[in-house]
């Protein structure tokens, strides 16, 4: 047998044979990055095989955050998946989600490090891990993401680790790794800078947990962003105008605060403008995922340094750090996500939070996740671990959707993943709402007046004025009206489009 230091070389086959119908299993990977790459393919494959002769074979599937095809899209569709766990972003998995097909739990993403090292979501049976790297006496150098990769590894029963050669070795010098200890034995974490440095660059494994090591050469599989279009523009622009009368009124220093921008076609459009923009100083980012925008802007000197716990990056964007290491391993480092989106160190850093919503309503509630209030997207993501302990949160939103049928202002939402009370600023294409030391109606009327679209305005003053008075005026049985007009008719308004 081929070893690969003291550990056995193994197919992904052979792999995929360790694991049982209904047990628990962690992958590797937040977005895209750094995902185990082999072994769900030929777990699929199972799957397919024992669906065959009749027998059950599904998963309960835990990942930092969403993963790349091979779990949401690969595993999803060939029925391996009963239970998931923290967020997705696969079509697949999330129509299979939708009909009640996979149980679904919709986690703030600094929580799962944590719930899983409190048992709270029970025992783990097996992780599969992806690094470029595990010595004999366990060290394991990680690669493109860090998650809950060193939590799975100290927590499983087996581990199988996926060697991916094509994956830099130099990506270790990101890395900077601890798990924090259960209460009541934790101390302050001495983070009081973006880039300090707390951990190693390398995760821990029992070397006797370790049932096989699979070699691997796929890269890491990002899809590209769409190029910001003119409404992300406008978004970023009213953001930026306020970012800067917010530092000249002295109420954010002249050098800014460390940026935090969510996922999504608008973030990142947002970022790319945001960065470029002669009123804004150059800056550093306390954020989840680096994206392509970021590469770049750290190459000018606009961004400083980041903390993240992803590089959700594109095949090309890699290569560009990787070809210049010595100068990224400076200003980009790598932590567990239960520190990249750690409240406290949120808090402490002053991150100014820039999140996405689907929709908003007039009272400054937040929906991110559920259409309908009923049918996922993808979900809450670190929205809420950002938002919440962040020195100003911001959530900016096309005004409308899907030609107008769809006004992102709603009466009520229907779901809120980030409160009243969690939200300053919404923004969208038509302009900027300030929502600090408003009450309740005084909000409506500047959400409506400077956020909703000009077809949606009238319906929203004349939702406000019907309403029954009290300190949140509402009128119970109009409330939701929009969106079973978008269920029954496809539009909001009936007959109305841009
Ligand atoms: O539908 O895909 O059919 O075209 O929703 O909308 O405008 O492309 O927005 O890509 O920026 O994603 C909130 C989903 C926005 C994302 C969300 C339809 C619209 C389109 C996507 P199509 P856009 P984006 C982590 C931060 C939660 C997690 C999070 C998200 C599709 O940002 O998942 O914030 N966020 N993590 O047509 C029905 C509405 C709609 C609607 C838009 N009101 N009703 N459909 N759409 N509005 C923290 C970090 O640090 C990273």
């Amino acid at each position: 047998m081929t070893k690969y230091g003291p550990y056995p070389v193994i197919t992904a086959k052979e792999a995929a044979s360790f694991i049982k119908d209904g047990q628990t299993i962690g992958f590797s990977g937040f977005g895209a990055a750094g995902g185990a790459k082999a072994v769900p393919y030929a777990l699929a494959d199972k799957a397919e095989s024992e669906h065959r002769k009749g027998r059950p074979f599904a998963m309960r599937v835990l990942t930092g955050a969403s993963s790349g095809l091979a779990i949401d899209e690969v595993l999803a569709q060939s029925g391996a998946i009963s239970w998931r766990a923290p967020y997705q972003t696969g079509r697949s998995l999330r129509k299979q989600i939708n009909n009640q097909d996979v149980e679904y739990v919709d986690m703030h993403l600094s929580h799962v490090p944590q719930a899983m090292l409190f048992g709270f979501l029970g025992k783990m049976d097996a992780a599969v891990v992806e690094a470029s790297e595990v010595t004999p006496d366990g060290r394991v150098y990680l690669t493109t993401s860090i998650g809950i990769s060193p939590t799975m590894l100290a927590l499983a029963d087996k581990v199988i680790i996926e060697i991916n050669t094509v994956q830099s070795p130099r990506l270790r010098e990101m890395a900077d790794i601890v798990i924090l200890p259960p209460p009541p034995h934790r101390d302050p974490i001495p983070i009081a800078h973006p880039m300090s440095r707390i951990g190693v660059p390398y995760a821990t494994v029992d070397p006797k947990k370790v049932a096989g090591v699979v070699l691997n050469s796929e890269p890491d599989t990002v899809s590209e962003f769409s190029q910001p279009n003119h409404v992300s523009q406008q978004i970023a622009e009213h953001l930026v105008e306020f970012l800067v009368s917010e530092m000249k009124a002295g109420r954010i220093p002249k050098e800014l605060l460390p940026l935090q921008a969510g996922v999504g076609n608008v973030a990142n459009g947002v970022m790319g403008v945001l960065g470029t923009h002669p009123d804004i100083p150059p800056f550093s980012m306390y954020t989840e995922v680096f994206q392509d925008s970021q590469v770049e802007l750290m190459q000018k000197g606009r961004l400083l340094g980041a903390s993240a716990t992803s590089l959700n990056i594109t095949e090309d964007a890699l290569g560009v750090i990787v070809d210049n290491m010595d100068f990224f391993a400076k200003r980009l480092i790598l932590r567990p996500q239960e520190l990249s989106n750690h409240p406290g160190i949120i808090r402490r850093l002053g991150v100014i939070a820039m999140n996405t919503a689907l929709e908003m309503d007039i009272y400054g509630n937040v929906n991110s996740s559920h259409v309908y209030g009923m049918d996922i997207m993808n979900g809450i993501g670190g929205s809420g671990d950002f938002s919440r302990n962040s020195y100003l949160a911001v959530f900016m939103s096309p005004s409308i959707a899907k030609d107008g049928r769809i006004s992102s202002v709603v009466p009520m939402c229907p779901h809120i993943d980030n409160g009243e009370h969690s939200v300053q600023v919404v923004v969208t294409e038509q302009g900027l709402a300030d929502l600090r030391g408003l009450g309740p109606l005084h909000r409506a009327k500047k959400i409506i007046e400077n956020c909703a679209h000009p077809m949606y305005r009238d319906y929203l003053f004349r939702y406000i004025e019907n309403s029954r008075a009290g300190h949140i005026p509402h009128d119970l049985n109009k409330c939701f009206e929009l969106h079973r007009n978008l269920m029954e008719t496809g539009s909001m308004l009936p007959g109305l489009s841009a």
